[in-house]
């Protein structure tokens, strides 16, 4: 094990691309402190000491979903009380509270609706475009647009070119899940196999979006099946160069048909910082505070993180099943995050251009505090 982790890290420092045997004995290592100083190493030739962060707001439509995956607590059969489905007023009063919030980016995804045409979201683009002009429209995950070619019977281009027309700006990265078909069956049969979410974002690269790529992991996969997955996007990623950011997303198992406990603080950040040493193409690797809570969002950026998401406002996905962090984090907490890392906080746009750049502080004389739970209600304070 010696000589393998010296063969790795000579790699690492060589900036030579790491195999899929590598990766795996990186998750198996639990030398977290080493695995994670080669991550930051990695992430510091990438992107220095700068660390992103974006004022957004998540808006999910309708919870109602015709695919009803195993892992997911947020979805809802049509008759369930539960069940909810937006009105255009409603989905555009939250872009409205988003302006006011000075967010740049409104992050929109929801279930598989049996009955909402593709009209609806053509609608919903177009009158977001024309109201807020001002706000990146980043929406629907692969399974999404698959869904609506099939509702459509259009071809795929001609979905994606569709959506493009009325505003869409970039695609998230959910859907991925785990892109083993042994695996995918056994916690999401109905959804798109893995071979389609990758030829879906493909087609979506080719017409001129970036998109996002996610990773779901801490439910019933393998460590060979997380190195599979991220070899396949690490090859799509050769050939297109449209994926922006990678996010490995920790299974929350409340109210789910998975019987798993949560993540631990150590697989979260060797699923960062893996993420970080094998996808050498991936120039953001991306912890979403929501899932992994803002105080080990704050340590992954040791382990090669230079992203955290956003100020999100109101996240529904994560806190069905079972998430404790807050919705909401002001740009002053997430600001105070990164700089008592050490770090230098820049604000981004979605497509990572520089918003706002916070110049590097003596963040160890900082008084401490100022990094909670992620419960403020002032977004839009500018600390
Ligand atoms: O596709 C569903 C996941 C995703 C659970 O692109 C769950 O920047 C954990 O993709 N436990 C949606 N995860 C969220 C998503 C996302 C989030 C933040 C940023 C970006 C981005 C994308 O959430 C779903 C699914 O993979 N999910 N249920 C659960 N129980
Ligand atoms: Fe539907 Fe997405 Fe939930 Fe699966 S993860 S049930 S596709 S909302």
């Amino acid at each position: 094990m010696e000589t393998e982790s010296r063969h790795i890290r000579d790699k690492v420092e060589a900036g030579e691309r790491l195999s899929e045997s590598d990766a795996l004995s990186l998750y198996r290592t639990r030398d977290i402190l080493a695995v994670g100083e080669m991550a930051a190493l990695a992430n510091r030739r990438a992107n220095g000491d700068r660390v992103c962060f974006i004022v957004n707001r998540h808006v999910n439509p309708t919870n109602i979903c015709v695919n009803r995956c195993r892992f997911c607590a947020f979805s809802k059969g049509k008759d369930d009380p539960l069940a909810y489905t937006m009105t255009m007023d409603e989905i555009l009063r939250r872009a409205e509270e988003a302006r006011e919030q000075r967010a740049t980016e409104l992050h929109i995804v929801g279930g598989l609706h049996p009955d909402l045409p593709f009209d609806f979201y053509l609608t919903m683009l177009r009158s977001l475009r024309e109201r807020f002009p001002s706000l990146h429209v980043q929406a629907f995950t692969a399974v999404e647009i698959d869904y609506f070619r099939e509702i459509t019977g259009l071809p795929l281009d001609e979905v994606i070119a569709q959506l493009k027309d009325a505003g869409l700006g970039s695609l998230p990265g959910g859907g991925a899940e785990i892109f083993s078909p042994e695996i995918r069956n056994e916690i999401c049969p109905e959804k798109i196999s893995g071979d389609r979410w990758l030829e879906v974002m493909e087609a979506v690269h080719a017409a001129g979006l970036r998109s996002n790529a996610t990773m779901l992991y801490g439910h019933v996969e393998t460590l060979e099946s997380r190195v599979d997955h991220m070899r396949r996007l690490r090859e799509l990623q050769d050939r297109t160069g449209g994926f922006q950011s990678f996010i490995p997303l920790a299974f929350h198992p409340k109210n789910t048909e998975i019987a798993k406990g949560y993540t631990t603080g150590i697989d979260d950040l060797l699923a960062l910082a893996v993420a970080r040493l094998y996808l050498d193409n991936f120039r953001h690797i991306k912890s979403f505070w929501i899932m992994v809570g803002p105080k080990l969002a704050q340590i992954s950026l040791h382990f090669g993180v230079d992203d955290i998401d956003g100020t999100v406002v109101e996240e529904k996905i994560t806190h069905a099943a079972g998430a404790q962090t807050g919705q909401e984090m002001s740009v002053a907490e997430l600001v105070t995050m990164i700089r008592q890392a050490g770090k230098i906080p820049v604000e981004r746009d979605t497509l990572y251009n520089v918003v706002r750049e916070w110049p590097a502080e003596p963040q160890w004389r900082e008084a401490p505090g100022g990094v909670g739970r992620g419960t403020s209600s002032a977004a839009s304070s500018r600390g």
